[in-house]
């Protein structure tokens, strides 16, 4: 941004010549920057100057010289004094007009560059609309889930990066709104399996059953033990985690202590 610093017209010489003269200020805080005010002031200034000179002029003319030498040199001295007086008056009016006409050059460049800052402003803006509208359509365009879940048939499936014992595989679960997953047939099975994780599934023993975190009691049908198992190694294993996920009979029975990797299922 350009500030010009405008000189204050002051018209001296009038003053010495009127004694009283008028003094033609343009007040500078006024036109540090440029606008249509300062240059209705500039305006203003260029008028007084203009209306200055034809006093002078008129001044002038009314000097009568009488014929006697003596007066006649004090009168040529006044006209002198005027006739500087117009030749100062007039250069601070070219000076004025040329201060006024580089004013109003900056009052039109800010007005251009105003006038493209207001269009690339509607183009950021029309862009903006054009983005927002389509952010919407492809949020709209289907289901969305939260970052690491998989759906599958009405649930959303969450395969761990960590490991923990079942119980803080459990919580992890739960916290998150879900559980450990449930499975209730063939293809559930063969979905989970495609996880390639060792990892802890929702089924626990309680009494001599096997139950899933959902409550239901393990149906023998659907049942998915890898073969001689559960064998309840050590009399303690009583979680069941999906130990050989590349064959269909898969699950094992477990310590609840054993580190392992989880799988969470949630309903959609
Ligand atoms: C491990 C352990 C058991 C499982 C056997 C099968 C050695 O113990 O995972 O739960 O039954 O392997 O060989
Ligand atoms: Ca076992």
């Amino acid at each position: 941004m350009i500030k010009p610093r405008w000189m204050i017209l002051v018209c001296f010489s009038l003053i010495s010549v009127f004694g009283t003269g008028e003094s033609l200020t343009i007040k500078s805080s006024n036109i540090l920057a440029p606008s249509s005010a300062a240059i209705a002031e500039m305006n203003k200034a260029i008028a007084n100057l203009n209306a200055t000179f034809k006093k002078i002029v008129a001044q002038r003319g009314r000097i009568s010289c009488p014929c006697n030498a003596y007066t006649l040199q004090a009168c040529n001295n006044q006209k002198d004094i005027l006739n500087r007086g117009l030749i100062s008056c007039g250069s601070q009016l070219s000076s004025a007009n040329a201060q006024r006409s580089s004013l109003q050059q900056q009052v039109n460049d800010l007005n251009s560059q105003l006038r493209s800052e207001i269009a690339q402003r509607s183009s950021l803006q029309h862009e903006v609309n054009v983005l927002r509208s389509q952010c919407r359509r492809s949020w709209d365009g289907g289901p969305h889930y939260p970052i690491g879940w998989t759906y599958f048939r009405g649930s959303i499936y969450y395969v761990s990066t960590t490991t923990a014992n079942w119980p803080a595989s459990r919580n992890y679960c739960l916290s998150k709104g879900a559980d450990l997953v449930v499975i209730n047939d063939a293809d559930e099975n063969n979905f989970v399996r495609g996880f390639n994780r060792k990892a802890w599934i929702g089924l626990y023993k309680s009494g001599y059953a096997w139950r899933w975190v959902d409550g239901s009691i393990l149906s023998p049908s659907v049942s998915y033990w890898a073969p001689r198992e559960p064998n309840n190694l050590r009399n303690r294993e009583d979680r069941v985690e999906l130990k050989f996920y590349n064959q269909v009979r898969s699950w094992n029975d477990e310590p609840w202590t054993t580190s392992n990797f989880w799988i969470c299922e949630k309903k959609v």
